[in-house]
């Protein structure tokens, strides 16, 4: 085993800190390293902090004051002996330590490979390296909470708890295969059997369907702003995020793409997509944007349909019929914009034929806005709006509740999910032993998956050369 170096941290702070992990890192690091104390870094103990003069041999430089921490195996992050050099953040003495180790015999970390390190000396399963990554990155409260959870193992747990039960099923239902010689004898109960298969189907269904949420906690709940040309959804969505991103332009049919951007919202990553106005047009490029803007409205979490409250009545009347199938199924916001060309008559127009449209459509939209995305204080009212939304679609998940936000699990937990499917079936058609227990084993085989009991190299490679460097 090679011993590896790598900096931990981005250049540019005040200190910075390089890691050394390996069979050799405590003695690399002890031949550039002179302890202001006595004792060398060999002799000392794990968990210990060293201070000193890291020194260039060759030149007899003094590179820089330092503190060594020493990790003695199995008590460090990668459960191999470790040292952590933190010394200031100049990315010039970073460099100069980095060659000394090399110099002495170390080799470059790649990304990952302190985690990587760490998962096959079993010091955390695959699902809790990856979720390391999932916490460096992690941007808001939400997605925190998640990473932080799987990378404790709360996740691992559930896991270890389902395949109990599933070694349980397939014991159960292999004694009754060891005695099927005896015709008569049923050893192994099959509705028991039967409720405990279901168990764990109902556990993985819900596994499965908390990835929806999950994903989008991570990539940020996708908000589609929906709505006929010209009616202000780009500069709308420029508003909310304080920046011009969107083109606005009184030019009908300017956003031809969707565009999408993600802010943080109370304690969640939310996902603006802006999308091409809905209207008929002959241009084949429009035609596709619109196609698009309806692919977005299905996967949206949420949605802000935008009027132009001059010409409300028909802009709900000719849009009715292509999203009322969307407005049921989720919530919306209806939004009337450009009040600042409304008198107090027309406006109070303008709610009465909304209030009555949703009222004939059976429709309760989470709000009705009249604003102008024009001024400060309606973007501020309706981002207020949005929040409480927004909090009210994540809250049915507790903050401990388990949720899946990786795609390689919910990959591995579906296909689990189809393997304790046919088990059930073939409980229900009294199907022989030796099929069901096929495919109790694969199920069994893609919960060990997540963790990274039998991972191929390949799929290790791939999930670790994500991380950074020094992780
Ligand atoms: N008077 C007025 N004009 C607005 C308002 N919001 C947007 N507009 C104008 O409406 C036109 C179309 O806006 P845009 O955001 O491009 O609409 P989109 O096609 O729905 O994306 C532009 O000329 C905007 O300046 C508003 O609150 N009041
Ligand atoms: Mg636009």
């Amino acid at each position: 085993m090679t011993t590896i170096c790598a900096p931990a941290t981005a250049p540019g702070g005040a200190i910075g800190l390089i890691r050394v992990s390996g069979p050799e890192a405590i003695d690399i690091t002890s031949r550039i390293f002179h302890p202001t104390g006595s004792t060398p870094l060999c002799d000392r103990r794990s968990s210990t902090l060293t201070f000193g003069l890291l020194v260039d041999k060759e030149t007899g430089d003094t590179v820089d004051e330092v503190l060594v921490s020493v990790f003695r195996q199995p008590h460090s992050y990668t459960g191999e002996d470790t040292t952590e050099i933190s010394c200031h953040g100049s990315v010039y003495i970073m460099q100069r330590i980095l060659t000394l180790l090399l110099r002495e015999g170390c080799v470059m970390a790649e990304p990952g490979e302190f985690t990587k390190r760490a998962f096959l000396n079993g010091k955390m399963d695959l699902s809790q390296a990856e979720a390391v990554a999932d916490l460096i990155a992690s941007t808001t409260e939400a997605n925190h909470r998640m990473a932080i959870r799987q990378m404790r193992g709360g996740f691992s747990q559930y896991l270890r708890q389902l395949r109990d039960k599933l070694l349980r099923l397939t014991a159960l239902i292999e004694l009754e295969l060891d005695f099927s010689d005896h015709e008569d004898l049923e050893f192994a109960d099959r509705s028991e059997l039967q409720n405990l298969a279901q168990d764990i189907h109902t556990s993985l269904t819900e596994l499965c369907q908390s990835f929806k949420l999950g994903n989008a906690l991570k990539k940020g709940l996708p908000i589609a702003i929906i709505g006929e040309t010209n009616a202000g959804k780009s500069t709308l969505l420029n508003a909310l995020l304080q920046e011009e991103r969107a083109l606005v332009s009184q030019v009908h049919g300017t956003t031809r793409d969707t565009i999408e951007e993600t802010i943080v919202m109370g304690s969640t990553l939310v996902r603006f997509i802006d999308t091409a106005g809905i209207r008929q047009t002959s241009d084949e490029v429009e035609r596709m944007g619109i196609q698009r803007s309806f692919d977005k409205i299905s996967q949206a979490d949420l949605l802000i349909w935008m009027l132009d409250a001059t010409r409300a009545e028909e802009q709900l009347q000719s849009l009715t019929p292509q999203l009322l199938p969307h407005l049921s199924d989720k919530p919306f916001f209806l939004v009337a914009n450009k009040k600042d060309l409304l008198d107090t008559a027309h406006r109070e127009q303008v709610l009465h034929l909304v209030t009555s449209f949703l009222q004939s459509h059976g429709l309760a939209a989470s709000q009705f806005m009249c604003i102008s995305t024009h001024e400060a204080a309606d973007i501020d009212s309706l981002r207020t709006l949005l929040t409480h939304e927004v909090e009210a679609l994540t809250c049915p998940y507790s903050s401990d509740a388990l949720l899946i936000s990786n795609v390689r699990h919910y990959e591995a937990l579906k296909l689990a999910l189809a393997a304790i499917g046919r088990v059930i079936d073939g409980l229900q058609s009294n199907l022989s032993g030796d099929f069901i227990s096929q495919d109790l084993r694969e199920c069994i085989h893609h919960l060990s998956d997540i963790v990274g009991d039998i991972s191929a190299s390949d799929t290790l490679h791939s999930i670790f050369q994500n991380f950074c460097v020094g992780k």
